[in-house]
């Protein structure tokens, strides 16, 4: 019986279950798993972060863009505790992160060893699975329950502890061995259940103006193709939530846009007014997409299909629920409704129409302010700018404040699929950048542009190291306002301009960038934003563009909440 030692065997798992990159920090209680991947010859890059919060967001993003399981790792402790807002992020946005911590000894247990820290229950609530690892014949099994838990069902993310002494004790060699399914996610789909598919498809052909609302779930799956042969066979308005942009084409003539009070306007609102049914495809309905669930209205025939039964009817009273995987789902329903379409209800609305009104109304604002010469620059300046510049096979990251809102409701990706990123889970500030690198290792020859407030960049600017260690050619825009404008704005919009501790001091983000040995633009004037995008742009190694913004509190941002 040939023997491994538990680092070893865990290193073997991994590049069993099909991992490429793994992203993260060292420290004394990972020292035999950092050890075995000196030693081994396995593929794997590791990719050395300088923070573990930095090492999380590359592992989503590189998960989203890549659809593998994108894996994180950090000590005992600090580490362990700084891993987790990736870790939460990543279940609730329904992505594959594994998180592995190392931890003390088991022999070391309750005797006040340094780092000791209860980090199975710290990660309890905020994974879909979550083991300590107590003895080395464990560890096979663990992996690959982890794998399964992350890739099937509502995927999510898992956390494994990994103690010192596990890692140097041994296991049996033949115990090592993966599921290959368990790599890529979502694994092992189910479709939902016929006798739904078919009620929805009486009710689809049956309404006067059906609207598809479209979370996440579509471009996880890969069901852009079977959502556009839907909404083109009823010809019926796709909105998206914020997380899913990306389900059709943004210039699609059905694509209506973001809806919700991040990234939506009373243009697209409208078009949610107008249905009478609103199918939700793998998307929870949240507070954010319904405007607090005012739309669609409590009269409005609703159908839903998602993975997740406990998603199905949790907002809105449901006339058909569908549990199951977007992709074969709706490959169910295009096949149910091509009998009924000859049936379809002679008062049918025809989308396009309905779409193409709202596109007019919201893009013909949003050219005004974007061709505006005003100083500090508009952030519909920088967008306009970047829909007319990047290269199709792009990838806007966003993160919260001015980036988010900005990006969804206006950003403009020519191919349906992961062309858009941000952190709507929790929203936490910080993560661009990051992801922006984790987005750029899962996908090297696309165009990547991490989005970034000052705010965001205050937290995260460290990772400029890594960055230029690895000469990975993220492109950065800092939107310099120096406020944390999103809240100032809504002290503005609900506080009657009580302004209270929103304003910091402004950085000169170029020159930081430069000290890290990154090549960096700061732009002032409008007239000049195109030709610095550009050089940026054709620049062979990362970048980073300081943007003198204006502030989000006086600027015309599609948030609902601030326009009444
Ligand atoms: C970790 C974290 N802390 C606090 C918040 C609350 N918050 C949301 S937006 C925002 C301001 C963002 O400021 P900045 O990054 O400068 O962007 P701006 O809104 O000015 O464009 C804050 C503090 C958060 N989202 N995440």
């Amino acid at each position: 019986m040939s023997k491994i030692n538990g680092a070893e065997a865990f290193v073997r798992m991994l590049q069993l279950n099909g991992v490429k990159h793994i992203f993260g920090l060292c420290g004394d209680t990972s020292l035999p798993f950092y050890d075995a991947l000196a030693r081994l010859d396995h593929g794997m890059d590791h990719i050395l972060t300088r923070d573990e919060r930095s090492a999380g967001y590359m592992a989503d993003a590189y998960a989203r863009v890549t659809g593998k399981v994108g894996v994180c790792e950090g000590p005992s402790g600090g580490g362990a505790t700084y891993l987790l807002p990736a870790l939460v992020e990543a279940n609730e946005s329904s992505v594959a992160v594994l998180g592995i911590t190392s931890d003390v000894s088991v022999t070391s247990r309750g005797r006040y060893p340094l780092t000791e820290l209860d980090q199975q229950s710290l990660y309890a609530p905020l994974t879909k699975w979550n083991t300590t690892i107590d003895l080395a014949s464990q560890i096979p099994g663990a992996v690959r329950s982890a794998f399964r838990a992350m890739t099937t069902g509502k995927p999510g993310s898992a956390h494994i502890c990994l103690p010192y002494d596990v890692q140097k004790h041994e296991l049996d060699a033949a115990d090592v061995w993966a599921q290959p399914e368990h790599a890529n996610f979502p694994a092992l789909r189910a479709c939902a259940a016929q006798q739904d598919i078919e009620r929805a498809a009486e009710k689809l052909v049956a309404a006067r103006l059906p609207v598809i609302i479209c979370g996440g779930g579509i471009v996880l799956s890969g069901a852009t193709a079977a959502l556009e042969k839907l909404a083109v066979s009823l010809k019926a308005p796709v909105c998206t939530t914020v997380s899913g942009k990306g389900a059709l084409a943004d210039d699609h003539p059905l694509n209506g846009g973001v809806v919700g009070s991040n990234g939506g306007v009373p243009a697209t609102r409208e078009i949610v007014k107008q249905a009478d049914l609103v199918l939700f495809i793998g998307c929870r309905a949240g507070s954010t997409t319904t405007e607090h669930w005012k739309y669609p209205g409590r009269d409005t025939t609703i159908l839903h299909i998602d993975n997740d039964p406990m998603v199905v009817g949790a907002n809105y009273r449901t006339e058909v629920g569908m549990v199951g995987d977007a992709l074969l789902t709706l490959e169910a329903l295009n096949l149910a409704l091509e009998e009924r379409l000859a049936g379809r209800t002679a008062g049918a609305v025809d989308g396009h129409a309905v779409v193409a009104k709202a596109r007019e109304e919201k893009f013909g604002a949003f050219q005004l302010l974007a061709q505006s010469l005003d100083t500090p620059i508009k952030p519909e300046r920088v967008v306009d700018a970047l829909n007319r510049l990047l290269p199709p096979e792009s990838i806007v990251v966003a993160d919260p404040g001015t980036p988010c809102p900005y990006f969804s409701a206006y950003f403009q990706a020519p191919q349906a699929g992961r062309h858009f990123i941000t952190n709507r889970a929790h929203g936490a500030l910080g993560f661009a950048m990051a992801a922006g690198v984790g987005a750029q290792i899962g996908r090297p020859n696309a165009t990547v542009v991490a989005a970034m407030g000052d705010g965001s960049f205050g937290f995260t600017c460290g990772e400029m190291e890594t960055i230029a260690r690895r000469k990975i050619p993220l492109k950065m825009i800092v939107f310099s306002n120096s406020v944390y404008g999103w809240i100032k704005a809504s002290q503005k919009a609900g506080y009657d301009e009580r302004y209270f501790s929103v304003d910091f001091s402004r950085t000169d983000h170029a020159r930081v960038a430069e000290a890290f040995g990154i090549k960096a633009f700061r732009v002032q004037d409008p007239a000049r934003l195109d030709e610095t995008i550009k050089a940026a742009l054709a620049f062979d190694g990362p970048v980073l563009i300081d943007v003198i913004s204006q502030q989000l509190q006086d600027a015309a941002a599609p948030v609902s909440q601030w326009m009444g």
